[in-house]
């Protein structure tokens, strides 16, 4: 050796003998850390576009829950009530919340939505504001308050409670007029005050015009995006209970998902274009299917009734969703990412209808065993690319054991793969992917392949992944490897979940 070149390193260790070549060594031991887990982790993925809030970030593991129609009309058989309905026609024979609550629990509901005040402008709790309510009702000799039993009912079964107060009143003298808004900001405040932790505010937009009015029994017409002046109102939730979510035709947390018929876009992004929505005006084919790359985050919720109307009437007894409608329900809402506001509408007794009851227990069971056996659960999961080869981001993140836990690639990779292998075939017709929330929506289209007869058969394809995408098969199938294929993703993926069930194993069990 003649001597040193620039590049031959530090000064310190250009002194040395090459025989010893400490530098060598050093990198040597450099390149071992990671595997014996002393290296530092590499930097988690920068977070990609829209980013959910605190309070968004609650919003999914909470699924489905219960919407409770329930006041007047239950008693007059129509949907919308005038708002001249005496008090006197509310009157249920066997009023029951804790009976309401097991229901929505049985069909593993999270929680209920009560329509405290609905068009019609009674109110199902005493206000101080109003005569039109309970207190003058002869239920409970006027002591009643449907809202207080809700409420209790839930939290003593678990369940989280939530108001709707509809914000057209067709009872009101004053509604149109300024005046009214002071009185439906009074009621909101009265409402997430007197009840304990409420988990979301429903904004209904509907407004049909006419109505009794005090008595003037005429239309009124009202211009929804500055008549209510919804920022004012949306303070005093942001006051008074931080933590609920609001839910309106254009959020501000929550979005309706554009139909009443059950189902969301697929895709269903959870980012939104909402630019000149807002409660009562916006496009439903977007809510249906979001805005890839949206500048704000506002995930879907899908509101259906059980039944055709949403108040009970009795000559839809025989046109309850069956356990499959409201599996197929199920799979294109939640599983498309949305949550999903399910109606019970109570009977005139104040219960929900046993032939609801039987339907919803048999859907809660079906569900519940279908996810209680994960199928990928103790497979080996490889990936083409981790990030920093840091096990903090390993590809078998997505088994779930960790939830807060995900499978990352370094920053290039935008499409890589990853390898469940299983100890022995699995056999599943239900595919359920999850990216971390909290780094955005990153995946753009994914695909699943299936290895069989030697070589990978593709049977799924798909592109929002979100909160979640559960992939009903249409029939089962069997491998002894899953691959799951990022297709396109805008920043790298951030995948916490990749998990098989069988709904066939569930349905062929005595
Ligand atoms: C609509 C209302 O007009 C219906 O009566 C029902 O409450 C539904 C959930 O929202 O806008």
């Amino acid at each position: 050796m003649s001597g040193w070149s620039r590049d031959d390193g530090p000064a310190a260790l250009r002194l040395l003998p090459s025989v010893v070549n400490v530098r060598s060594i050093l990198l040597r031991v450099l390149c071992l850390l990671p595997s014996v887990g002393w290296a530092a982790s590499a930097p988690s993925p920068a977070p990609f576009g829209a980013l959910p809030s605190e309070r968004q970030l609650l919003v999914p593991a909470r699924e489905a829950f219960a919407f409770v129609h329930f006041t007047v009309n239950t008693f007059t058989d129509r949907e919308w009530g005038l708002g001249d309905e005496p008090e006197a026609v509310f009157n249920p024979t066997e009023f029951d919340a804790d009976q309401i609550v097991r229901t929505a629990k049985e069909a593993g509901l999270r929680g209920v939505i009560l329509t405290a005040k609905h068009h019609d402008g009674f109110c199902l709790w005493p206000s101080k504001f109003t005569e039109h309510s309970v207190k003058n009702s002869p239920w409970k000799n006027g002591h009643g308050d449907v809202v207080r039993e809700m409420a209790d009912a839930c939290h003593r079964q678990g369940l989280e409670f939530g108001v709707y107060l509809s914000p057209w009143d067709r009872n009101r003298i004053d509604y149109g007029h300024p005046e009214y808004l002071t009185y439906y900001r009074n009621q909101l405040r009265e409402l997430l005050t007197n009840y304990g932790p409420i988990f979301e505010v429903w904004f209904d937009g509907a407004n049909g015009g006419d109505g009794y009015y005090g008595g003037a029994r005429e239309k009124r017409k009202i211009d929804n995006n500055t008549y209510y002046d919804w920022s004012t109102t949306w303070k005093i939730v942001r006051e008074l209970q931080p933590q609920a979510v609001m839910f309106s035709d254009a959020g501000p947390d929550v979005r309706w998902v554009g139909n009443e018929k059950g189902f969301a876009g697929d895709p269903c992004w959870a980012t939104l274009d909402a630019e000149g929505y807002f409660p009562g005006k916006a496009d439903p084919k977007r809510l249906n299917s979001g805005t890839r790359g949206g500048p704000v985050w506002m995930p879907a919720e899908v509101d259906v009734s059980i039944r055709p109307g949403w108040f009970y009437h009795e000559k839809e007894d025989t046109k309850v969703k069956s356990v499959e409608e409201l599996l197929k329900i199920y799979f294109e809402s939640v599983g498309r990412g949305a949550t999903l506001n399910l109606n019970l509408p109570p009977d005139r007794r104040g219960q929900i209808p046993a032939g609801d009851v039987a339907i919803l227990r048999e859907w809660g069971r079906v569900r519940r065993e279908i996810f209680a056996r994960n199928l990928a659960s103790g497979a080996k999961a490889t990936a083409s690319n981790t990030r920093g080869d840091d096990p903090s981001f390993a590809a078998a993140n997505v088994l779930g054991a960790k939830p807060s836990a995900y499978w990352a690639t370094d920053d290039e990779v935008l499409t890589p793969d990853l390898v469940l292998a299983f100890r022995a075939p699995a056999t599943f017709d239900i595919v359920r992917l999850r990216e971390h929330l909290p780094l955005g929506q990153r995946v753009d289209a994914f695909a699943v392949d299936a290895w069989q007869d030697g070589g990978w058969r593709e049977f799924a394809t798909g592109t929002s992944i979100g909160s979640q995408r559960t992939i009903r098969l249409p029939a089962p199938v069997v491998t002894a490897k899953l691959r799951l294929r990022i297709t396109a993703a805008s920043a790298c993926p951030a995948i916490s979940e990749v998990a098989l069930f069988s709904l066939a194993a569930v349905r062929t069990q005595p």
